[in-house]
């Protein structure tokens, strides 16, 4: 539980990397129950809104301010449930409305490491809920019996693109992403929609939703090649503000209304594969180029992909089967999700599944103020 250290609180807290992600995670129990509370301590915690989040442990970049909230009582037929958190940098709030699949691989780590969960044999699943939008995931993770038990592996060979090294695979299933934020796979009802943007004139798009509300946009129908680094993309004034411009329509035709002060739609500009991938992708999540693509993202492009008459369809290499794997390359690499599609209906993606890896990286006592907060 959280408690005095001099003038400040001390509470309890991993630090863990998710996936191409990295932030604090904590037991819900030891935050404040207000929500307004909790979440001025969350900011207080990561250093925001300063940008440089230098009084703080936030990493100053939307990928590395990022909180989660795991509940030890999760509900009949779930294992583990918690909440995502992300806070812009320079931003006062902190956003629980949708999904991130990057953090979602660090949860039953820490829900092993706290003893939430406890490990029976070589291999550990669970089901965790993500409370933001519902969303149940498969996890299975490494757990071999050691001198003093079992324990959670962290060393292994499995390697994703982003993250240095090789580290223990943690395997992950979704079912029923569709509509995570929007409502509905394609909120629209179309595989494609042509939008009006002042400045930019006619624009064809995919509005769909498969885990992470996107927007799916021809990179060159931009200006752009698909091709940029992240930093080029950051450096891009005019690139950026076509995007932003092009977002805040494409938010009213989604039906997620105004979202000039919200994190989602995520926008992905998508390229003919030059990798040998199925498709290539830049991500601005949604006004700072991501650095590789997130995990739901990943998924929601692969889905496009996959749905014909799609802007994504356009420019994919072909996939085929009832269960294709989609390469979806990004800056630092590529991210395969293997899609489920239902056999009735091969427009219709039932599942998917792909490959992430986590690690506690610090354990200890967040600090933040007693003035935001002074636990009983
Ligand atoms: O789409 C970044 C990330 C994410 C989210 C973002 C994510 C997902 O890479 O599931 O993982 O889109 O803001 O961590």
């Amino acid at each position: 539980t959280a408690r005095h250290r001099g003038s400040q609180t001390a509470i309890p807290c991993l630090l863990m990397r998710g996936g191409t992600s990295r932030g604090p995670f904590f037991d819900e129990r030891t935050l404040p129950r207000d929500p307004a509370a909790r979440d001025a301590v969350l900011l207080a915690a990561l250093g925001s809104p300063d940008e440089r989040q230098i009084d703080g442990i936030g990493g100053a970049h939307p990928l590395t301010s990022k909180v989660g909230i795991v509940a030890p009582d999760a509900r009949p037929g779930i294992d583990v449930e918690w909440t995502f958190g992300q806070v812009q940098p320079g931003g006062n709030a902190v956003d629980v409305t949708s999904n991130c699949g990057n953090m979602l691989a660090a949860v039953l780590p820490f829900a092993i490491e706290t003893g939430m969960v406890v490990p029976e044999s070589d291999r550990t699943t669970a089901r965790v809920l993500t409370r933001n939008t519902g969303m149940i995931a498969e996890i299975t993770v490494r757990t071999p019996a050691g001198p003093s038990g079992r324990h959670l592996d962290y060393a292994g060979e499995a390697h994703i693109d982003g993250v240095p090294g090789g580290a223990a695979p943690i395997e992950i299933g979704f079912l029923d992403t569709a509509g995570s934020v929007a409502g509905s796979l394609l909120p629209t009802g179309n595989v494609r929609d042509t939008v009006e943007v002042d400045g930019i004139g006619t624009v064809e798009v995919t509005l769909i939703d498969n885990g992470q509300p996107l927007v799916v946009v021809e990179a060159a129908r931009l200006g752009a090649t698909g091709y940029e680094s992240p930093a080029e993309i950051d450096a891009d004034d005019a690139l950026k503000a076509k995007v932003e411009a092009l977002r805040l329509v494409c938010g009213h035709r989604m039906g997620l209304g105004d979202v000039a002060d919200e994190n989602y739609p995520k926008m992905t500009l998508v390229a003919p594969p030059r990798h040998g991938g199925s498709v290539s992708t830049r991500s601005l999540i949604p006004r700072v180029a991501h650095r590789s693509i997130g995990v739901l993202a990943a998924v929601t492009a692969a889905t496009a992909c996959v749905l014909e008459g799609s802007v994504a369809h356009g420019v994919a290499a072909r996939v085929a089967g009832e269960e294709p794997t989609v390469s979806v390359e990004h800056p630092s690499g590529e991210f395969s999700v293997t899609l489920g599609l239902d056999p009735d209906d091969p427009q219709k993606v039932v599942r998917s599944a792909l490959l992430r890896t986590a690690r506690l990286l610090m354990s200890g006592d967040v600090l933040v103020p007693s003035s935001l907060w002074n636990p009983v």
